[in-house]
């Protein structure tokens, strides 16, 4: 299986031709090959987009709409065998893909639904016989760059509400999971969206990436990636001034309080700290626990994983699949040698899984530090595996001070029974999202989607909020009156 280019309606390859293969990180598999585009093909992908963008602005907002309507249909029909490909080129378990395949099939009917919304403001005036509104316009032409972590759903954050609201776009998925790109292009095409709309370059950040954060007639740029990366975008668009949403990942917490149900406690760490194999921006990778229950709830954390199993995601059954490749797991288990220096206390895992019924996989044991001290590096550092640390505090005031402690903001959660502390907590958890009695993940895309503080730049994905992004507000004022009236002077 090959990935081009996708521009102005087409499959085309690039000039230079030069391919990297796709891996299935499962078995080291190869399952295709990807292209490596160019600066050039930007270019092309841009001119194509620009033309397109002027008729798609004017196709009236409910009837793009029916085109993510029918976008929906073909995911919604198409959900097994694209979980199974998400599965084989990604790594998560099929159940978790198929999760993931759902979150698009909601956006596209959440999104299809906005087409009749689009909300704008009518305000009234300060002048008599005239009127005023505010109305959405759209941004103009749209780059996205998306991880490979959520190769389908994260493209339907941005891409959807981008194309409802009248923009074309140019998307850059990650070079792990072009697979996923190309059903998803494919389906829009199928679906009816005229050509040029959206357009597929792949490829390197640094080249294909930097070409489009730089490039003078692409308007906005949408990035979910790493904090480094997302900084180094963010400061090219600071220089030419264009419009730049980010979503950097998170150091998530969840606080268990001595009033918790310790069981679903257990529950919540297990499917936040090792589903997907902590490779979710909302992973949870600190569990700061009331020092009362610490004990028992280790004991209980440690029983339950005994009974995780782990492998190819696509046999059904297995809850933790491999990382993505091998970098990934070094860097995993980089961190693990580095907990250890600090002098946390490894509980469970802290190595890399190669026997001989996983193949040439990239699995990590799911492990477990207890006894970290909130300042240490596995505390305050996105790991982006399965790795937990456990941070013993004394009191409630101690745990919220120390989940806010960290430079990113993304999720945060709270396991209690006290109806004082739910509400407490949801003020002072100083993330983008919290959840009471629930893990760190499963955030729902009709809800704005993001973090604070390293986490972001302000900027929300999915939810109306996503609108924000690809939309400028217009202010119009329409005077009816028949004279030429002044507004800010005394007209009386
Ligand atoms: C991500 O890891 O960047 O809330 C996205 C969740 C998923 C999305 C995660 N719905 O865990």
């Amino acid at each position: 299986m090959t990935v081009d280019n996708f521009i102005d309606g087409e499959w085309v390859v690039s000039e230079k031709e030069q391919y990297a293969p796709i891996k299935n990180p499962a078995n080291g598999e190869t399952l295709g090959e990807v292209l490596l585009s160019t600066a050039e093909d930007v270019d092309k992908a841009v001119v194509a987009a620009k033309r397109a963008q002027k008729q798609w602005a004017l196709v009236p907002a409910p009837q793009r709409a029916e085109v993510l309507y029918r976008v929906g249909l073909l995911l919604k029909e198409r959900k097994e065998k694209l979980a199974q490909i998400l599965t084989m080129e990604m790594g998560k378990v099929i159940e978790e893909a198929r999760g993931e395949v759902q979150e698009g099939i909601d956006m596209a009917f959440y999104m299809a639904g906005e087409g009749r919304r689009l909300f704008g403001n009518t305000t009234p005036s300060e002048l008599k016989d005239k009127f005023a509104m505010s109305i959405r316009v759209p941004v103009g032409i749209v780059g996205i760059i998306t991880p490979w972590n959520f190769p389908i759903a994260i493209a339907t954050w941005k891409s959807f509400p981008a194309i409802v609201a009248g923009n074309a776009v140019i998307w850059k998925p990650a070079t792990e999971t072009p697979l996923m790109a190309r059903e998803l292009i494919n389906i829009f095409d199928e679906a009816g969206l005229p050509k040029g709309v959206i357009n597929l370059v792949c490829g390197s950040g640094s080249k294909v990436g930097t070409a489009m954060v730089e490039h003078p007639d692409i308007d906005v740029i949408s990035f979910t990636g790493s904090n480094e990366v997302g900084r180094t975008i963010a400061e090219k668009c600071g220089k030419t001034l264009k419009r730049v949403s980010l979503e950097m990942g998170g150091k998530n917490a969840i606080i268990v309080m001595d009033d918790a149900d310790l069981d679903l406690a257990v529950e919540g760490i297990l499917w936040s700290s090792f589903g997907t194999s902590g490779q979710r921006c909302t992973a949870c990778s600190r569990v700061i626990v009331h020092e009362k229950v610490k004990e028992d709830l280790e004991e209980k954390l440690l029983e339950r994983m005994r009974y995780l199993k782990i492998g190819d995601g696509l046999d059904e059954g297995v809850k933790i699949g491999p990382v993505i490749n091998g970098n990934a797991l070094q860097k995993i288990h980089e961190y693990v040698q580095i907990g250890r220096g600090e002098g946390a206390v490894l509980l469970a895992g802290g190595y890399i899984l190669n026997d001989e019924e996983l193949g040439n996989g990239y699995y990590y044991a799911p492990s477990v530090f207890t006894d970290v001290e909130p300042t240490m590096r596995i505390a305050q550092e996105e790991i982006f595996g399965p790795v937990v640390s456990i941070i013993p505090v004394k009191s409630f005031e101690e745990a919220i001070e120390v989940n806010n402690s960290v430079t990113f903001g993304l999720s945060s959660s709270i396991f209690t029974r006290d109806i004082n502390k739910v509400f407490a907590a949801q003020r002072d958890l100083d993330t983008g999202i919290v959840y009471v009695n629930a893990g760190t993940t499963g955030a729902e895309i009709h809800l704005p989607f993001g973090g604070t503080k390293g986490t972001g730049n302000g900027h929300r994905d999915s939810g109306v909020a996503a609108l924000d992004v690809f939309t400028e507000w217009k202010s119009v004022y329409i005077d009816f009156s028949g004279k030429l009236q002044r507004a800010q002077i005394d007209n009386n």
